[in-house]
């Protein structure tokens, strides 16, 4: 598994000889830098408060805290949030980021970030690992964690939402969602689309 990922170290991790920490899952989950860096131009900025709620090691918070975000970063795993911990701190930005080991899906309902003043959720959930590009296409309900129930959880915390989700995610899936506009915008790295990012709310770009 590992020698599949470990060519792609410092496309995930510039800083990956300082001594960045990944788990098994993280090697085939976390947002390349460059990717997390525009997701990072379009859901965080300067003063605001986004929270990252499946953060797993921290490529997307990191970059969001760069960007000038104070970020609230989510994930069930404790493991993961120490690896975080010790990445945010190779990239010199451990104060602006602040570690919440929950289910996302209950912390939202619990309404314990009602009085946080979010300014925007992004999420990457779980795909259900790498053997999801074999599906011909996927829906929001077979990702590893139920994506529809996700994307209602970040809604209740704030209007702005964007979820990076696999290449072959089916659009009708995404359109049963809400009636509302959304965007759907293809990543490419090396020439190659690795993923869709969804954005809803004042994350769509304007006309
Ligand atoms: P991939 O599709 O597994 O790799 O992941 P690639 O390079 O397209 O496949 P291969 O054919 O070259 O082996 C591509 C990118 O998608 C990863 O770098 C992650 O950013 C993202 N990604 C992949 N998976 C399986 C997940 C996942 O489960 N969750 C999240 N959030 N991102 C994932
Ligand atoms: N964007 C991250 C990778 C996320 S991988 C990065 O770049 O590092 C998806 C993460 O979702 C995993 O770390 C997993 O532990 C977490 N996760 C799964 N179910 C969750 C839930 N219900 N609430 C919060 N996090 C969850």
């Amino acid at each position: 598994m590992l020698e599949r990922y470990y060519h792609r170290r410092y496309s995930l991790f510039s800083r990956f000889d300082l001594g960045v920490e990944l788990d098994e899952e993280s090697w085939y989950s976390v947002t390349p830098e460059q990717v997390a860096q525009h997701h990072a131009r379009r859901c965080g900025g300067p003063g605001r408060t986004v929270v990252d709620a499946c953060c797993g090691v921290g490529g997307n918070a990191i970059q969001l805290a760069l960007s000038g975000a104070r970020v609230i970063a989510v994930d069930v795993s404790a493991t993961k949030l120490d690896m975080g911990r010790t990445n945010a701190a190779i990239y010199g930005v451990a104060d602006r980021i602040e570690w919440v080991c929950a289910d996302f899906l209950q912390l939202a309902a619990s309404g314990a970030l009602a009085d946080r003043d979010v300014y925007g959720v992004f999420c990457s959930p779980p795909w259900g690992g790498p053997a999801y590009v074999r599906r011909p296409s996927m829906t929001l309900e077979q990702l590893g964690l139920d994506g529809r129930a996700l994307w209602r959880a970040a809604r209740q915390v704030a209007e702005r939402v964007g979820m990076f989700l696999p290449r072959n995610l089916s659009l009708s899936s995404l359109q049963e969602l809400s009636d509302e506009v959304m965007e759907v915008e293809a990543n490419y790295l090396n020439h190659r689309c690795l993923a869709v990012t969804v954005y809803w709310g004042g994350y769509v770009a304007s006309p």
